[in-house]
């Protein structure tokens, strides 16, 4: 049976130029098909997601089927119902949005394949939809952005601080915690009264990032602006571009919090351009290879156990309050 879908997996391969499959490049080979559907190539840090995941699965044997939904719910939910058609064994998938997945989730339990969510997480009123979700810890990011923001004044030096967030997308999972962590951290401080005066929506992407400091600049008052948080580095390398343009100084003039790590950066931290940078993990696949064993194993031993319905990845910060010579190398 698995064999005869491996000879179909690999013919509709040729079909589909969106498809990449690894069925013949791992030893040893397993008999178990994952298909992995990824949200989209907005920045460096999903590169490395993908590539983490990819590589973690080839190495450990398994056949892969890749689709990219390209920042599509609808393709990511056309490319799961392919995946169920070809009667993969389970399906890994970060979801674009954090609802909408219902109606498709039902064709994949009905059709008996398990599913595991990377790095977002769901919103879904029946939960036996899916078995695990394993990703950053949003919340805790948005925290520890906070805990920077709300240490960057002392009460004497300001007692109000105005802080610019610049979200990814609204329906994203990862963008309504890391905005909860952020604002509950920061009512925390006394003597100092921090302020989100505006959250702005840049789709987790560096040309939109620009683009919207590029208007705020112009149209509101940046004067104002005491710290800059934005969700990810993509958008943060847009808003330095827009800065530099009006001769604003990130880093200084205004205070820089980021989320992610990417390489280009921890060098603009390094710089003194960027205050503070908090981990997101993209190496997911070690985490994923882990669940997936033991998911499997429990299935084969009837023993009834469950893999964790929550993992998390370690995660940690970065910011000119520490030692920067002691930031590990980036692989994103
Ligand atoms: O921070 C960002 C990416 O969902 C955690 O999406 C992820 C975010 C990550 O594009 O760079």
């Amino acid at each position: 049976m698995m064999k005869k879908l491996q000879v179909i997996l690999i013919g509709l391969c040729l079909l589909f130029a969106n498809v990449s499959c690894t069925p013949q490049e791992s030893e040893p080979e397993k008999d178990i098909i994952i298909g992995f559907s990824q949200s989209g190539i907005e920045s460096s840090w999903r590169k490395r997601h993908t590539e983490s995941i990819l590589s973690a699965l080839k190495s450990d044997g398994y056949q892969v089927m890749y689709r990219n939904g390209m920042m599509q719910q609808s393709q990511q939910i056309q490319d799961i119902r392919a995946f169920i058609a070809y009667k993969v064994d389970m399906i890994v998938f970060t979801p674009i949005s954090h609802t909408g997945w219902d109606a498709v989730l039902k064709e994949a339990k009905q059709a008996n394949i398990p599913v595991i969510l990377v790095d977002r997480d769901i919103t879904i009123d029946d939960t036996s939809l899916f078995t695990s979700h394993i990703g950053p810890n949003f919340k805790a990011e948005g925290n520890r952005a906070g805990i920077y923001a709300s240490s960057c004044f002392t009460s004497e030096e300001k007692s109000e601080v105005n802080i610019l967030e610049v979200s990814g997308n609204a329906d994203s999972y990862g963008s309504i915690l890391r905005h909860s962590g952020f604002d509950e951290t920061i009512r925390n401080r006394s003597n100092i009264t921090l302020t989100i005066k505006e959250t702005l929506y840049g789709n987790y992407t560096r040309t939109m990032g620009e683009e919207l400091m590029r208007n705020y600049i112009k149209e509101k008052n940046i004067k104002e602006i005491d710290i800059i948080y934005s969700h990810n580095d993509e958008m943060t390398l847009g808003i330095l571009d827009a800065l530099d343009a009006v001769d604003i100084k990130p880093g200084k003039d205004i205070k820089i919090i980021t989320i992610d790590g990417q390489n280009d950066v921890i060098k603009e931290l390094k710089k003194g351009r960027v205050n503070c940078v908090v981990e997101c993990n993209p190496d997911a696949g070690p985490y994923l290879i882990s669940a997936i064993e033991r998911y499997f194993k429990y299935q084969e031993d009837g023993s009834n156990k469950e893999i964790p319905r929550e993992i998390y990845m370690t995660e940690t910060v970065f910011s000119d309050k520490g030692d920067l010579d002691a930031i590990p190398p980036r692989n994103y």
